[in-house]
């Protein structure tokens, strides 16, 4: 399969030279992630792009099922139970069911990623995914006429996710996409990091990534996907509306109503790194500005 997308970041922006050698050699036997398609771009100046460490990306994360301090999901997300694990499609599609996770990626081409990561929260990581076009799965599925949303749930399992015995938000965590982003290019289902399978602290098995949202948008632990014809219920968005917009598409002009969106801060950094500014739709302008043409950005934030 032709290869749609070519990241604009590289490894140098992921990770230590010395890690990333290193890893080459752990991975040697882990198959074509390194190098697939990959390789290539130049990295786009972007103030400084510090490095990302495995270690980084897997014990400094937002996923509330499992508490909400960053350390939670590292200490806690091993409870979850990610085998057996199936996703229900429903909704305006030919072919609606209950697929395990095994199915839905057979025949999948995964992909190395390299994607900017930016939390609402104003923090970022550059993260290599791994992982396939949503649109992709879209096409096996079969969206039918009149679709115009795409509707995705977690795992709800209290007995496994301590999180979920408290009300921070309403549970199970869901997130949606119009049907023009989830079918973008850039917008995939990740199964992993590194090459490695994807950590249970950030969203295994399988998780939505879209790079030019902030974080929140891209859904862990995906047990169900819904194609629909109106806007889905988006948890932040329902629980903050004011703060939260469904669009929720990086931008440095738009604020939080409680902080600027201006800048962000590199996790990896050090305790006296620089803040970075932040980049219209994360960097991505170029591929997806058009996907809002005519669209009041400060309005359907
Ligand atoms: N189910 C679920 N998905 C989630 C979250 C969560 O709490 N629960 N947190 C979101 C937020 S706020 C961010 S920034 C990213 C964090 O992804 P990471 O921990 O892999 O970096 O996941 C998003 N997806
Ligand atoms: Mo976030």
């Amino acid at each position: 399969m032709a290869r749609r997308y070519t990241s604009d970041l590289t490894w140098d922006d992921v990770t230590p030279k010395e890690l990333y050698l290193n890893r080459r050699q752990i991975m040697a036997g882990a198959g074509a992630m390194l190098g697939a398609g990959l390789i290539g771009g130049g990295a786009r100046a972007q103030g400084d792009l510090e490095p990302n460490t495995f270690e980084e990306i897997t014990t400094y994360n937002n996923f509330y099922e499992f508490g909400t301090g960053k350390d939670d999901p590292a200490r806690n997300a091993h409870m979850m139970t990610t085998q057996p694990w199936s996703i229900v499609v429903d909704g305006m599609v030919d072919n609606p069911g209950t697929y395990s996770f095994e199915e839905i990626v057979a025949g999948m081409t995964i992909e190395e990623r390299i994607y900017r990561f930016r939390c609402v929260e104003a923090w970022s990581m550059v993260i290599p995914w791994n992982g396939f076009e949503l649109a992709d799965l879209l096409a096996r599925v079969g969206v039918q006429e009149g679709a115009r949303y795409v509707a995705f749930e977690t795992l709800v399992r209290p007995e496994e996710m301590p999180g979920v015995r408290v009300p921070v938000l309403d549970w199970p965590y869901r997130e949606g996409l119009r049907l023009d982003e989830a079918m973008h290019p850039l917008t995939i289902m990740a199964t992993g990091i590194y090459g490695e399978p994807m950590p249970n602290q950030n969203g295994a098995p399988i998780r939505l990534v879209v790079p030019w949202k902030y974080g929140f948008k891209s859904i862990k632990s995906i047990v169900r996907i819904t194609l629909t014809d109106e806007e889905p219920y988006a948890s932040w968005n329902a629980a903050q509306p004011r703060e939260y917009g469904f669009y929720s598409n990086v931008n440095p002009n738009v604020n939080h109503p409680r902080w600027s969106q201006a800048s962000e801060r590199r996790i990896g950094g050090g305790l006296f790194a620089r803040r970075i500014d932040t980049l219209m739709f994360n960097g991505y302008e170029d591929e997806v500005a058009s996907l809002y043409e005519g669209m009041d950005l400060a309005e359907f934030f």
